[in-house]
């Protein structure tokens, strides 16, 4: 029913996976691959308990929970904390691994494989290090890229994406989806959804806009210049402002058909917890989500679709939440 529905999203142990959360970035800085499925495993089973969970005991009950991780479980709910995390987030290793990870285009991986070669700066990183391409943007503008966005300056981006799309094409549709419209004061990057009403016209608009941002000299990197998701387009990039004391700032563009433009939103606008969180009430309601649609009488085995289902009409995000039998959530309480 609905509040069991509602439940799964709100979970009263998020304090507890989100310091279990923090160990586990550290393994898969290691790469510790047996650790790395064993927590993400506890993680996703306490964040589905619907009971706080306050002891040992209660702890040990659920799926995937072993002895040593009910005891960290239980020091969490006891003391807020886990001296573990405290003991290792504080080395020098997973301090520099995670100044590495900083770059955008390092992952955890590779972070970890430059502190086995010895570096320790981003300065050795400069100086000495193999670089794709998105990661030399990244490393050169590293602290523009790893400063928050205030919610002002986002909105003054999406007004210029915005005026570049009426400049290409009448009637485009544009929203700032992501942490911007869940509410949040900074962002992270600008994610910006461009569609049209009338179903087709924005075919195009996906090279023209760029072309028009570039001229500009408004996008000034490309991270990922096209990824194509079926009828979606995506764009990474770094832009900035025009005027002298302005950032350099991810921003974020998919261009999809009208039809998909709900569950495209929902996708878009996250959290990305929230959106694991609602693809798993679907899967368990014999459906499936995606940021192309929804679709029901969907037969599995295990992980593989037997069928692909039929998709359902979602017209707007309500009427996603309304076929999942849930409550309507709005965007900032979607920030989970
Ligand atoms: N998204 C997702 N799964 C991912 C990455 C993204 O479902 N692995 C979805 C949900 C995110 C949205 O895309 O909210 C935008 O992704 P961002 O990385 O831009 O994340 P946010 O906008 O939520 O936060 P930030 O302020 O860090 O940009
Ligand atoms: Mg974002
Ligand atoms: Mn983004």
């Amino acid at each position: 029913g609905h509040a069991s529905g509602a439940s799964k999203l709100a979970s009263p142990n998020s304090h507890i996976t989100a310091e279990l959360q923090k160990l586990l970035q550290v393994y898969q800085s290691k790469n510790d691959t047996w650790r790395i499925t064993g927590y993400q495993r506890a993680i996703a089973a306490i964040q589905a308990h619907p009971h706080p969970i306050t002891n040992y005991q209660s702890a040990r009950k659920i799926r995937g929970v072993g002895e040593k991780l009910a005891a960290k479980v239980a020091e969490i709910a006891c003391s807020g904390r886990l001296r573990k995390v405290e003991e290792i987030c504080g080395s020098e290793e997973t301090t520099t691994i995670t100044l590495f990870m900083g770059v955008w285009g390092a992952g955890p991986h590779t972070s970890a494989n430059w502190y086995m070669q010895g570096f320790r700066t981003l300065e050795d990183l400069r100086a000495k290090a193999t670089l794709t391409r998105h990661q030399k943007v990244g490393l050169q503008l590293y602290d523009d890229l790893n400063s928050r966005i205030p919610r002002a300056e986002a909105s003054q981006i999406h007004q210029f994406v915005q005026q570049c799309c009426g400049e290409i094409r009448t009637g485009l549709l544009t929203e700032v989806c992501g942490s911007y419209r869940r509410g949040r004061d900074t962002c992270g990057d600008v994610d910006v959804l461009v569609t049209h009403p009338d179903g087709h016209s924005h075919e195009g608009v996906f090279r023209k806009l760029l072309a028009n941002m570039k001229n500009k000299g408004f996008l000034t990197d490309d991270l990922v210049t096209q990824e194509d998701n079926g009828s979606q387009q995506k764009y990474l990039g770094v832009c900035k402002l025009p005027g002298p004391d302005t950032k350099h700032r991810r921003l974020d563009i998919i261009v999809v058909p009208y039809s998909e433009f709900a569950p495209a939103m929902l996708y878009f606008t996250g959290s990305a917890h929230f959106n694991r969180s609602m693809r798993l009430l679907a899967t368990k309601l014999g459906m499936s989500l995606s940021e192309h649609g929804l679709r029901a009488n969907v037969v599995r085995k295990g992980n593989e679709k037997l069928t692909a289902g039929c998709l359902l009409e979602t017209l707007t995000e309500e009427s996603i939440f309304r076929h999942l039998s849930l409550p309507y959530q709005q965007p900032v309480d979607r920030d989970h």
